[in-house]
């Protein structure tokens, strides 16, 4: 069965992608006054977290990465406490303790965050041991890096969920595709031994298939597939999106290279200009869809800028209510502490 979105998917996704798109534009304006760590954005790879959250259902558990504010956003969390969090304020859903690298929101099913590369798999692995257990019909979800097949605990976590047939979705976004790589001196890109990422998860017979993660329609066709299969007790599932690296996250330290999205930009490609203009044109996940809603005639240009000047609103909201908020009490540091 080839899974389609409906006319109500269609919508729910373009407002996801749109959510994580001006959410990190938010968070690169506000970062450089208000925000001394380091951080990382999710731009490039919305149609991936998008399209895979929309396949899943509300019970379903989410493990994510250093690169998680799309994943957050796009599940639905508020993106006031969001950013809080981010510039670790008292009223971040974690109390400012998490920050960017640790972001979790458990109304919206993320059990953890980890910043350590890899290690949410293990843990995916873990919650899918649990929901195996109580028999139920959730699934866990795991997003991680290509960074990530470097780690022993992603070898270890897919033999087990293999082994075990445990409901697990791993989702490898490989975001090297046009990044120059270590052997350009630049910091951000994989470097693993095996020719295609998916002979990895295969080894131990998992079913895995690469795809598009740029393209929304296919990741979507794709997760809610191996989504039903798991459910149905068919074990676990491997997707591999490959997008090519967005520039902003080229240098260690992000920067918006590509400037606020222009979603005119979709249908008129006299307004792409500059130094990464083959990017947008032909990367931007966010334009690449608004194009497709337009030519198939699911959105027309004015509903779809109603929903942008919406998302922008809240944003500018969320904005407002982050920065209003006061970092915690040093007397609370100790709050929250194991021992
Ligand atoms: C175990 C571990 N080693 C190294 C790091 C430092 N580090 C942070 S992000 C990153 C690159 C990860 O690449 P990938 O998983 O592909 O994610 P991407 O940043 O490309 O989205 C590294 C090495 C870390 N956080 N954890
Ligand atoms: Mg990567």
């Amino acid at each position: 069965m080839e899974y389609q979105l409906s006319d109500r998917q269609n919508k729910d996704l373009l407002e996801r992608m749109l959510m994580m798109r001006r959410f990190e534009e938010t968070v690169a304006a506000t970062a450089e006054d208000h925000f001394f760590g380091h951080y990382h954005l999710y731009i490039g790879q919305e149609a991936t977290g998008a399209a895979v959250i929309e396949a899943l259902g509300t019970d379903d558990l989410i493990l994510t990465t250093h690169r998680n504010h799309g994943h957050i956003i796009g599940r639905g969390a508020d993106p006031g406490p969001t950013l809080a969090e981010i510039l670790g304020r008292a009223d971040g859903f974690n109390g400012g303790r998490g920050g960017t690298l640790h972001l979790t929101s458990r109304d919206q099913g993320f059990l953890s965050t980890s910043a350590v590369v890899g290690g949410g798999i293990g843990l995916a692995v873990g919650a899918g041991y649990a929901l195996k257990r109580a028999a139920g019909t959730a699934i866990s979800v795991a997003f991680f890096g290509d960074g990530a097949l470097e780690e022993g605990t992603a070898y270890e976590s897919l033999n087990l969920a293999s082994l075990w047939s445990l409901p697990v979705l791993f989702v490898c976004e490989n975001n090297s595709l046009g990044a120059p790589g270590a052997s350009a001196g630049e910091y951000p890109s994989s470097v693993n031994a095996a020719k295609d990422l998916i002979d990895i998860p295969r080894s131990v017979g998992i079913a895995a298939q690469s795809v598009d993660g740029a393209d929304a329609g296919a990741v979507y066709a794709i997760a809610a597939t191996a989504v039903a299969a798991i459910r149905a007790g068919q074990g676990p599932a491997f997707i591999e999106a490959k997008t090519v690296r967005w520039p902003g996250s080229r240098p260690i330290w992000p920067e918006l290279a590509t400037g606020i999205t222009n979603l005119a930009a979709a249908t008129d490609g006299a307004l792409i200009s500059g130094q990464h203009a083959a990017w947008i044109n032909e990367h931007d996940p966010v334009l690449a869809r608004v194009r497709c809603l337009i030519e198939d005639n699911i959105l027309l240009p004015a509903e779809i800028d109603e929903i942008d000047r919406r998302v922008i609103g809240t944003m500018e909201a969320a904005k407002s209510m982050a920065l209003a908020s006061p970092l915690p009490e040093p007397e609370s540091a100790l709050e929250g502490v194991f021992t």
